[in-house]
């Protein structure tokens, strides 16, 4: 990394801002965002020139819809069209531009619901999707199936890396649209400010989950962008899960709220279980530190930071 340029695309997103942060840590690298009124990263012609102007010489596409899995269920047209328009301007326009490196950011969805645990790399396209959210696998598929091909004809030094479900500093804590652990966070604390006795989760409490902190997860990125090379796409997690009710008492515990956890059948499970098999990167020298107590309790202290300023 020393003396290089390096685009974040999305710097301003949870995975995206944790990159920043990560990359700040490098001696000599020049870190380059693209404020979002500057520009439209869907915009293929723009995002070009833009790149050109700019020179990096590595690029993070850590840009993109993203959302839990009401969200994605019930807005498929913007997970597929908006993903899909960002990975061929930024992957297409880095290309043309030269861009010599560059890490393609997709999502443990990609994989078959019914697909064996914990899950290879080779799973991809071994079975039917899940169903709320296979706009944005799809997305995301097409995503990796770029950069293989311009690997595949022309040689290019792109990757892709898989990531579990993310959690952490600059999460979306909006109820509707934001992924279970922010989303069971808020609801406690409100819970808790208000001297309820009950709080809501989602569906049964059976599905599985697997966990990561968002700031583990850009530590991996950069280490693969370092020490990666490889047409397949590697997985990014811990190897370990938790049942939603589990996590759903270690947030409740974190946020000091005591009441019963209500399930509302209601609302979709989802896939049964998503446990990536994290080999891969495990042979290629990294390992996860933020343990899931912990980077509950930094999470929760960051909400009550942003969570106070924004309400007074
Ligand atoms: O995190 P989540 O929205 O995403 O939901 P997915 C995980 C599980 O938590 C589901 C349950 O079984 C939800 O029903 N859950 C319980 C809740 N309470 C809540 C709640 O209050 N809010 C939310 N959001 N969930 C997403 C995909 O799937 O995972 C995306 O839709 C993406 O495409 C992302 O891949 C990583 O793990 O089900």
């Amino acid at each position: 990394m020393r003396g290089k340029r390096v685009f974040v695309a999305g710097h301003r997103g949870m995975v995206g801002s944790a990159l920043v942060r990560r990359l700040e840590l490098e001696d000599d690298v020049t870190i380059l965002a693209a404020p979002r009124n500057e520009l439209d990263l869907r915009d293929r012609i723009r995002v070009r020139g833009w790149i050109e102007a700019h020179r990096p010489d590595c690029v993070f596409l850590a840009a993109g819809r993203v959302g839990g899995i009401l969200a994605n269920d019930t807005r498929p047209t913007e997970f597929l069209f908006d993903n899909l328009e960002l990975e061929l301007a930024v992957i297409l326009g880095a290309f043309e531009a030269g861009v010599s490196r560059l890490v393609f950011l997709g999502s443990s969805c990609i994989y078959p619901r019914g697909a064996m645990q914990p899950i290879t790399e080779s799973a991809l396209m071994t079975g039917a999707l899940e169903p709320t959210n296979e706009w944005y696998a799809v997305a995301k598929i097409a995503g990796i199936k770029m950069v293989q091909a311009l690997m595949k004809e022309h040689g290019a030094r792109y990757i892709s890396v898989m990531p579990t479900n993310l959690y952490g500093p600059g999460d979306n804590f909006d109820l509707l649209s934001s992924h279970v652990i922010p989303a069971l966070m808020r609801k406690a604390h409100d819970a808790r400010i208000c001297g309820a006795n009950h709080m809501s989760v989602w569906g049964s409490g059976t599905p599985r989950r697997e966990f990561l902190h968002v700031d583990d997860c850009a530590d991996a990125i950069v280490h693969l962008a370092q020490h990666h090379d490889g047409y397949e796409h590697v997985n990014i997690g811990t190897g370990q899960d938790i049942s939603i009710r589990d996590v759903a008492e270690l947030v409740a515990d974190t946020v000091g709220f005591n009441g019963e956890l209500r399930f509302d059948h209601t609302k979709p499970d989802g896939m049964p279980r998503k446990r990536l098999d994290v080999s891969q990167l495990d042979a290629l020298g990294w390992q996860p530190r933020i343990g899931l107590r912990d980077g509950l309790s930094a999470t929760y202290r960051w909400f009550l930071d942003h969570h106070m300023a924004m309400a007074a």
